[in-house]
């Protein structure tokens, strides 16, 4: 099995062994072709006299600049931006019972994974916090094979039947005549589609809420959607949803500082992820899985079968089964993160499908993308897409080959090579499907069973806290507010009366419209042609739960401030014993701090220590922080009185909900900003987000709650 021997740095394994012969050092070499001839003049083409016309001859231009032309391969149609990284993952205790992945079987095994996330929409130079889903892609190299779990980080998908996939991304992608907008569904082409698609209304009550704008990628919980299937050694199948659960808990930004960083960093989550591995904070998610007996497939009010629903935790626990830690990050961005090819099919024993028709289609489209995408059938032999388990068969040539296959025979059966490759057994680890029973008429048709649309979008609704539910109000006053023609934005309130009354009228105020009473037309278009529209209709089924304590992130984990990003506002003559206390207490609790000054360089505090300035007003900003501390220091903080920049520094970090400390003398820069009266004691309520006095203490506290939404009432904050 894939284990780490003890004298190999922790973040080596099996696939960084497998990866070592194909990359490359430039270090104390000479430049060379790609014929490893070495040059002598990278500075002027070959030329008949130094102002003669260049010649064909010229087989180190020809070579560099045919390479170049040929850089750019094409993004992936979907999930065009993204990030990876390298890590293990590690089973708590043998999953045998359920199945027989080896790789769920020994608590001794760290399996290799590599892990890309991405947005969905965009394009490859888009920006990291569009408001979207996130890809949350996990390739485990296992012993038995490559076993992909290609997931989101929400639970449900905006259609059950993959035949409309095409269909719900050509509407989301920028419009075809003008190509706008960039990364957003905000748009009338999407919300047109989306509202003739009821059966999108619960990943549309997930897709403007906060999860949507992630505070990073490492905290943000992933989902397999589909049901799978887990079978054991003794052939028993049981379903199973897979689930990861980060444990620095699941945070969001807001989203006026989300359309804020777009501009002031796109790269903010991949920057993220990059730095807490590169400083040593790896990211780490547990595994978990609801399992549910194949006899109870009939037990929810909803079907298993169908993608746009989850099973709520309160009906099926989700239990732990292990931990994925990232710990290295890729060498080359378009090597291993653009290269790497993910597939919902890749499965491995003990691991297999159900029949959502959505998986099903899947099933077909991951493949025939890497096709066109990676040029041709032999991708799964680039570095980042083998296996560690050895591969052994009669498929042969296509583009870029880069297997010898030795010996005559490339047929099975064969006699010349005494059979070989050969078939495995079940015993012997062959893969066999599930002998699941069918036997059915062959329809276009979709199940009755997948037709309640609205149930659990009222419920997500229903589980959300107060700010989290206004948060959604307002993401659909802004997108449908984007959207030109005033019929789609009709209907749409139309479906929102259906998942809760008092959100369609909020949204429809917001808009100037009234919610109809009753909709001018069909709101489900996708119906056959010939089927029977009544068997079409959306039918409410009486929920199991009316809330779901897991789908509100007000009740994520708020005990660690790890990685989290304080910025320290300061100039020259900042108090020392007070910043070197805090900065100190901060990072025992795996925080990072930056000093955010006037100038970069250095500033000289009251002891006369130089501290070093990691950005100034100009090139720091707010949003990308999570928290503010002011120090004191008379001439410190006189020096930022005079600084506009720091004053609304301030105002937008209270805007956005953010804790904020300051020391006795700190606090006087605070009375300059618009929350005054707040810090003067003017106003009531207290803010337990606003620290007026230096307690490290209180502040980690307030920290690890995160922000204080409460402040989004008072809602006169103009920054
Ligand atoms: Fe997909 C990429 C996740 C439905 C067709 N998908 C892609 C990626 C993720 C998902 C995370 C990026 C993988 C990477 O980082 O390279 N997709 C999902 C989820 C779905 C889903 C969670 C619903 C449950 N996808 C879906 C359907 C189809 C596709 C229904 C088509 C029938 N997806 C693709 C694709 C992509 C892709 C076109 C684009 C690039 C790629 O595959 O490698 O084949």
């Amino acid at each position: 099995m894939a284990q780490k021997p003890n004298d190999k740095p922790a973040n080596e394994n099996k696939k960084t062994e497998n990866l070592a012969p194909h990359t490359e050092n430039s270090d104390e070499q000479f430049l060379t072709t790609n014929q490893g001839v070495r040059i002598n003049d990278n500075q002027n083409s070959l030329k008949a006299g130094d102002r003669g016309p260049t010649l064909m001859e010229d087989f180190i231009f020809r070579e560099k600049i045919t390479h170049f032309d040929h850089e750019r391969i094409p993004e992936r149609i979907v999930h065009a931006r993204g990030a990876g990284a390298h890590g293990y993952f590690q089973v708590y205790e043998s999953m045998a019972e359920y199945t027989k992945a080896g790789f769920l079987q020994d608590p001794s095994v760290q399996t290799p994974v590599f892990v890309r996330f991405s947005t969905v929409v965009g394009f490859r130079g888009s920006t990291d916090l569009a408001r979207d889903a996130r890809g949350f892609a996990v390739k485990f190299y296992t012993e038995e094979g490559n076993y992909d779990l290609v997931g989101n980080n929400i639970p449900v998908f905006f259609i059950q039947d993959s035949i409309k996939f095409p269909d719900l991304v050509h509407a989301v992608k920028p419009e075809p005549h003008h190509e706008i907008p960039q990364a957003s569904a905000a748009h009338d082409t999407f919300w047109d589609f989306i509202s003739l698609m009821p059966e999108s209304m619960h990943m549309i009550m997930w897709a403007m809420s906060d999860r949507a704008i992630p505070r990073s990628y490492r905290m943000m919980e992933g989902f397999g959607v589909h049901t799978f299937r887990f079978v054991n050694a003794e052939g028993k199948a049981r379903f199973v949803k897979f689930h990861w659960k980060p444990l620095l808990g699941v945070h969001a930004v807001a989203w006026d500082e989300a359309q804020k960083i777009s501009g002031k960093d796109p790269d903010f989550h991949r920057r993220d992820l990059w730095e807490a591995i590169e400083a040593g904070s790896y990211p780490e998610w547990e595994l978990g899985v609801q399992i549910v007996e194949e006899e109870d497939e009939h037990k929810f009010d909803f079907d298993l079968l169908d993608p746009t629903k989850i099973i709520p935790e309160e009906l099926v626990p989700v239990k732990r089964i292990g931990k994925m830690v990232l710990n290295r990050n890729p060498d080359n961005f378009f090597a291993e993160t653009e290269q790497v090819a993910f597939h919902p099919g890749h499965v491995v024993p003990g691991i297999d499908f159900t029949n959502d028709p959505l998986l099903q289609g899947r099933l077909f489209s991951y493949t025939d993308t890497q096709l066109k995408r990676l040029g041709g059938p032999n991708f799964h032999e680039i570095p980042i897409n083998r296996p560690v388990a050895p591969v052994h068969n009669n498929q042969r040539d296509g583009h870029m080959r880069q297997t010898i296959n030795k010996g005559r025979t490339s047929y099975e059966p064969n006699s010349m090579r005494g059979g070989c490759p050969f078939q495995a057994k079940m015993s012997e680890g062959g893969f066999a499907s599930y002998a699941e029973r069918i036997d059915a008429p062959k329809v276009r048709a979709r199940s009755e069973s997948f037709m309640d649309f609205y149930s659990q979008a009222t419920l997500f609704y229903n589980s959300q806290s107060e700010a989290e539910k206004t948060h959604i109000m307002e993401a659909l006053r802004f997108e449908l507010g984007m959207v030109e023609i005033e019929a789609i934005r009709e209907r749409m309130l139309s479906h929102l009366k259906e998942v809760d009354e008092s959100l369609a009228q909020q949204v429809a105020e917001g808009l100037g419209l009234k919610v109809p009473a009753q909709p001018k037309e069909p709101l489900n278009q996708s119906i056959p042609a010939d089927a029977d529209p009544e068997s079409y209709q959306p039918r409410r089924r009486k929920p199991m739960i009316e809330k779901s304590e897991a789908l509100s992130m007000a009740n994520t984990a708020k005990d660690s401030i790890k990685t989290r990003m304080v910025a320290i506002l300061a100039a020259d003559g900042v108090n020392e014993d007070e910043l070197t206390q805090m900065q100190k207490a901060l990072e025992a609790e795996g925080a990072m701090t930056k000093i955010v000054a006037p100038h970069l360089g250095t500033i000289k505090a009251s002891g006369g220590t130089e501290f070093k300035v990691e950005k100034s007003f100009l090139t720091g900003t707010s949003v990308v922080f999570d928290a503010v501390y002011v120090p004191g220091g008379t001439q410190s903080v006189d020096t930022l009185l005079g600084v506009p920049k720091a004053i609304h520094f301030l105002n937008e970090a209270y805007l956005h909900c953010k804790p904020i400390a300051a020391s006795e003398e700190g606090k006087k820069l605070l009375l300059a900003t618009y929350f005054t009266k707040k810090v003067s004691g003017e106003s009531t309520p207290v803010d337990a987000g606003l620290l007026l006095e230096q307690n490290p203490e209180s502040f980690i506290k307030a920290m690890a709650q995160h922000r204080f939404w409460e402040r989004e009432k008072e809602g006169k904050v103009p920054a």
